[in-house]
């Protein structure tokens, strides 16, 4: 940690960047270090997001800081958050940025053996979010936190224990929330602008998805799914698909559920979920499938264009190359 302080403390150009389809968590956290550091003398901090922000986190203060572009210039430090790879921010050259730093800062709550070679690391696998990560880095610091931070770091953590539902709710994340909250930050206005700022496009798509559930006895997962099509007879975005998941994941005689989404370039992209107490570990169907994640909430990505065809296709994998669904 002292490494990581020193580091930030000597750099006066930095780049804060996340991986792409940026979650809560990813933008909370990018928003709060960036709203933090620019407070500190002779700082220039810049954003960058490879994907659109979506629009429920756009109530986010700061949150047109966040570029979709990265000005080539020197850096003296990279920090990425809420991932430990570059290959996540989805940057084609990571190159134009790699070799345009000196130092590089990984800030991460995902479970994992390996990360970008010759970094400082702040990883915590057992934190529920990133957010709580800066959190104590910026305590750490002696930073005061403003309500612009507590904004968005009560965000990160917010969305990534599910709204403090999931089984990563801990007492340190509802500590880190009951300080925040001291800040000025408000759950209720959290939540209100995450789950209920729905428009009627998206609650049509999430209809469509929601009257084709299947459950599967062989797999024992819940599937559905959304085509572009879908999308665009809805008048929705991709985005909109967001937190779907969690209500295929209700039903109650499957041990994980999959969304499958249908997306631009010929790629379909997979989202498990499961629960604590159904005792599977979804990243390892995620990375049987190519992609990684947590136990309890992982994804993947394939090539693919149809996403019926790909239903079935990505049962049967699931069912050759997972052990775990005899448990
Ligand atoms: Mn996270």
């Amino acid at each position: 940690m002292q490494q990581a302080i020193n580091l930030i403390k000597s750099s006066d150009n930095i780049l804060i960047l996340t991986h792409k389809n940026p979650d809560g968590d990813a933008v909370g956290s990018v928003l709060g270090l960036a709203h933090a550091l620019s407070c500190l003398d002779n700082k220039n901090v810049e954003c960058f997001s490879k994907s659109e922000i979506p629009e429920v986190f756009k109530f986010l203060p700061g949150v047109s800081k966040i570029k979709n572009q990265i000005d080539p210039k020197h850096y003296d430090l990279v920090v990425l958050l809420d991932c430990a790879f570059f290959s996540r921010t989805g940057v084609d050259d990571i190159r134009e940025i790699a070799s345009s730093h000196n130092n590089l800062l990984i800030i991460d709550h995902h479970p994992k053996n390996k990360t970008e070679q010759d970094c400082i690391l702040i990883i915590d696998d057992k934190a529920s979010s990133a957010a709580i990560l800066i959190y104590n880095l910026l305590k750490e610091m002696r930073i005061k936190i403003t309500k612009n931070i507590s904004d968005c770091l009560l965000t990160g953590i917010f969305t990534d224990t599910g709204g403090f539902q999931h089984s990563n709710t801990d007492p340190q994340s509802l500590e880190t929330a009951a300080e925040l909250m001291r800040k000025g930050s408000r759950i209720d206005k959290i939540a209100k602008n995450i789950f209920n700022g729905k428009n009627v496009p998206a609650i049509k798509l999430w209809g469509k998805a929601l009257s084709r559930i299947q459950t599967d006895k062989n797999t024992k997962m819940a599937i559905s799914y959304i085509s572009k099509n879908d999308i665009e007879e809805c008048g929705a975005k991709e985005e909109d698909a967001s937190g779907l998941i969690s209500i295929i994941n209700t039903v109650s005689d499957a041990k994980f559920s999959l969304l499958l989404t249908e997306s631009e370039n010929k790629k379909i992209k997979g989202s498990l979920r499961s629960e604590d107490y159904k005792g599977i570990d979804v990243s390892e169907i995620a990375r049987s499938l190519g992609g990684g994640g947590h136990k309890l909430a992982s994804g993947f990505e394939m090539e693919g264009e149809d996403v019926e065809n790909s239903v079935r296709r990505i049962r049967e994998m699931i069912l050759k190359n997972t052990t775990t669904l005899s448990s």
